[in-house]
């Protein structure tokens, strides 16, 4: 694996570039090595330990409305990790997943946002319920996206991988989506359903896998039955810079704490 990474660069092979396009998502293995993703792991800690500061609904459950007590959450959610720390800005996953968006994508890409994912052990109830990302955003005339989710821990059925339904990102239109808790200022959710044509595919990783996505695969994962394991994820999405430009021209910054207004006008042309 040591030697598809070079430094900053990750070389993506042929194949697994028509995989992204054909099913809309690609597992690339070992693009952080142990000692890499030990180093990023204490810095998600220290969020998960509320010892970096983070504003109001940006420090969230996915599963559940926002009247749920901090400490029962089920899937914990920290937007915008960068940002409230500056010193993570350009670490070795983001320059990495960099290299390998500009291979998948073009090199007019560049970092959106980012975000930490975990479900603590035992948590049946951690859903994350199936959407396409660009339902959550709003639509801009170029919408590539390379959207990474790193494995902290190995991911598995058992404590609440990521499923995706292939090929989905195909479809001309997107799907239905609602809010899950009735509108965006009870809870950020949103939520789509499967068709009986859809075949959802799990994707198992190992600590230090990606997976890279599309903006418009349908994807979503399950509860964590493990009594050990946490499942944590550190995602990173890079865009056109014409999009980023667009959405922070919008008033738009993934922050959960952006104006309602400007969150109610996801999936709408500028
Ligand atoms: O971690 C999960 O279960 C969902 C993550 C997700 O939807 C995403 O990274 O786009």
């Amino acid at each position: 694996m040591a030697d598809r990474r070079k430094g900053d660069e990750y070389i993506v092979a042929p194949e697994e570039k028509e995989l992204y396009k054909q099913n809309g998502y690609v597992h690339l293995k070992g693009v952080l090595s142990e000692e890499e993703i030990d180093d990023l792991e204490k810095e998600f800690m220290a969020f998960i330990r509320r010892e970096v500061q983070v504003d109001g609904r940006d420090f969230c459950d996915m599963s559940a409305d926002y009247s749920k007590p901090i400490e029962n959450f089920s899937i914990i959610n920290i937007m915008l990790p960068s940002r409230y720390k500056p010193s993570l800005k350009n670490n070795i996953y983001e320059r990495r997943a960099a290299s390998i968006s500009k291979q998948l994508l073009g090199h007019d890409l560049t970092f959106d946002y980012d975000q930490l994912l975990a479900k603590p052990p035992n948590k049946p109830d951690a859903i994350f319920h199936w959407h396409q990302d660009l339902a959550y955003w709003p639509v801009t005339k170029d919408t590539r996206t390379a959207s990474f989710w790193l494995a902290i821990d190995n991911s598995t059925l058992e404590n609440g991988c990521l499923h995706f339904v292939p090929g989905s990102h195909l479809e001309p239109d997107l799907r239905d989506h609602g809010s899950l808790h009735g509108n965006r200022d009870n809870s950020h959710t949103l939520s789509s359903t499967l068709s009986e044509k859809d075949i959802p595919k799990p994707a198992e990783l190992s600590r230090g896998d990606v997976t890279v996505h599309h903006e418009r695969i349908l994807h979503g994962s399950g509860g964590n039955y493990s009594n050990s394991s946490w499942r944590r994820a550190w995602v990173i999405a890079f865009r056109s810079q014409e999009t980023v430009k667009e959405e922070r021209q919008r008033g738009f910054t993934h922050s959960h704490n952006d104006p309602l207004e400007v969150l109610n006008a996801v999936g709408k042309q500028s």
